[in-house]
């Protein structure tokens, strides 16, 4: 590293103790960013990085509510508004018991890049709370959210902070969050949040559009190399809303996905997953995956486990969470002659497990470009609402595709520019940059 990527990378750390995620997703940015300081030190003479890696605002809130049995419950919520440079702070919540500031940052960090890539006109935030969303009653999620909100009402604005979903927040959690927002500003303000139902300012395909887009980059990069999808047989990892679209579009393009999860354990079916079973048992019955087995006793069910990369396949999806998949899962996989992993998820991957991934030539799309398509799609539905109008599946679903494939060209050629031809890291960590940092010397010390 630079004596600049290191000294701010140092300050990084202790100005910020603990959160272990936040410096992870800070390093793999500057790792690749060494070459651009080399070329051009107006980004050093500006304090970019050192601007970069504060963020604007971070907001930290009490979540009191009240449970069906009469119980006083306090959550803590956050939100942190990262970066303006592009247009307003975008992100998801995420409801997990493992959210705390560090991980909030580093989601909003890498936020900053992601939608710098898409091409719109968006900034970088993100937020949650630790709250578990697993076995409450639906009027305990409403209550949840009605309190988050009525906090969060203050901070965000169609202009100013636009959330959306994440892990543990879907179209539930943007239902109630929404009706919250609405009551106490007494505004339809649609484009406030993304993510909505379809009959009240939601977009079509957003629902299906990470796990859509993600298909979508990553059959570009293997066209780009003369590979089809076709029978290619693939493990992927979460059966949440990442998961189920990804696995979707690339069945439909001919793909065999034999192993899906969650956080209990994965299911292998060696003839192919029977995806609407799925989509049943999570999406409508907010149920285990293992319930798969009642219809198919023929598939395997391994309870507790996390070797889901020890399942032979061609191509992986790690779509459930961050640091799913480490060196030693990495190494089994190249073992087993994996050709491509895509990143559904947020920072799936350790650092040990790039660097093996890349040192073996796999065809790896890092999650800044490869899961793209949703906050892309976010970006669509605030359009339609800014326009009080509504677009075709056909038309977003194109507009969808022709991003992901801008995204895969932009990162392409900027990391041939930059000499590291072929590494869509370095491509989509410096094109996101440039694109940031470009506009936060436009706009002065602010
Ligand atoms: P969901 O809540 O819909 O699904 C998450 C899935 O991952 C579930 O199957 C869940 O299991 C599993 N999972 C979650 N946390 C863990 C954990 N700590 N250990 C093991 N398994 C876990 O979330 P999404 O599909 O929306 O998000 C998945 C990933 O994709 C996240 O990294 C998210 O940040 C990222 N992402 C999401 C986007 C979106 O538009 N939703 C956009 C871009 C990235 P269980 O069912 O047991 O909870
Ligand atoms: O990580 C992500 O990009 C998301 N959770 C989606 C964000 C959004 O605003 O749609």
């Amino acid at each position: 590293m630079s004596t600049y990527t290191e000294k701010v990378l140092k300050m990084v750390k202790k100005r910020n103790p603990g959160e272990a995620e936040f410096h992870q997703a800070v390093e793999e940015v500057f790792e690749s960013l060494d070459p651009v300081f080399e070329r051009h030190p107006v980004y050093e003479e500006h304090g970019i990085l050192e601007r970069l890696v504060e963020p604007e605002r971070q907001i930290i809130f009490r979540v009191p509510w009240v449970d069906d049995e009469g119980n006083t419950k306090v959550n803590r919520g956050f939100r942190v508004e990262y970066n303006s440079a592009l247009g307003p702070y975008k992100g998801g919540l995420r409801f997990h018991p493992s959210v705390n500031v560090g991980i909030v940052k580093f989601l909003g960090f890498e936020q900053i890049f992601k939608n710098a890539l898409t091409g719109r006109p968006i900034g970088g935030g993100k937020g949650g709370s630790d709250f578990d969303p697993k076995g409450k009653s639906d009027a305990e999620v409403m209550r949840f959210c009605q309190s988050f909100m009525t906090e969060l009402s203050r901070h965000i604005g169609f202009q100013t902070d636009v959330p959306a979903g994440d892990i543990g927040v879907g179209g539930r959690e943007i239902g109630y969050l929404f009706g919250q927002y609405k009551r106490i500003k007494n505004k339809y303000e649609a484009g406030v949040l993304t993510g909505k139902g379809l009959d009240w300012g939601g977009s079509l395909v957003r629902t299906e559009a990470t796990g859509y887009g993600l298909v979508y980059i990553l059959e570009e990069m293997l066209k780009d190399n003369k590979i089809s999808l076709n029978n290619q047989k693939v493990v992927i990892s979460g059966s949440g809303n990442v998961a189920i679209y990804a696995a979707e579009k690339i069945t439909q393009l001919g793909a065999n996905v034999i192993a899906m999860s969650d956080s209990s354990g994965y299911l292998y079916h060696e003839k192919g997953i029977d995806l609407e079973l799925v989509k049943e048992i999570k999406e409508v019955n907010r149920g285990r995956i293992k319930e798969y087995l009642q219809k198919y006793p023929d598939a395997e069910y391994c309870d507790k486990c996390t070797d889901i990369w020890s399942i032979k396949c061609d191509v992986a999806l790690p779509c459930a969470t961050q640091n799913e998949m480490d060196a030693d899962a990495a190494q089994q996989l190249i073992d087993n002659g994996v050709i491509a992993v895509g990143e559904g998820a947020n920072m799936p991957l350790t650092p040990e497990a790039i660097k093996l991934v890349k040192d073996n030539d796999l065809f790896y799309i890092p999650g800044k470009a490869a899961n793209a398509g949703g906050v892309a799609t976010s970006a669509i539905e605030m359009t339609q609402n800014a326009m009080f109008d509504d677009w075709t599946f056909d038309k977003v679903d194109q507009k969808l595709k022709s991003i992901m494939v801008n995204i895969y060209d932009d990162a392409s050629a900027v990391a041939e520019e930059y000499g590291m031809e072929d590494d869509l890291v370095a491509g989509a960590n410096i094109a996101g940059f440039l694109k940031v940092a470009n506009a936060m010397i436009d706009q002065g010390v602010v």
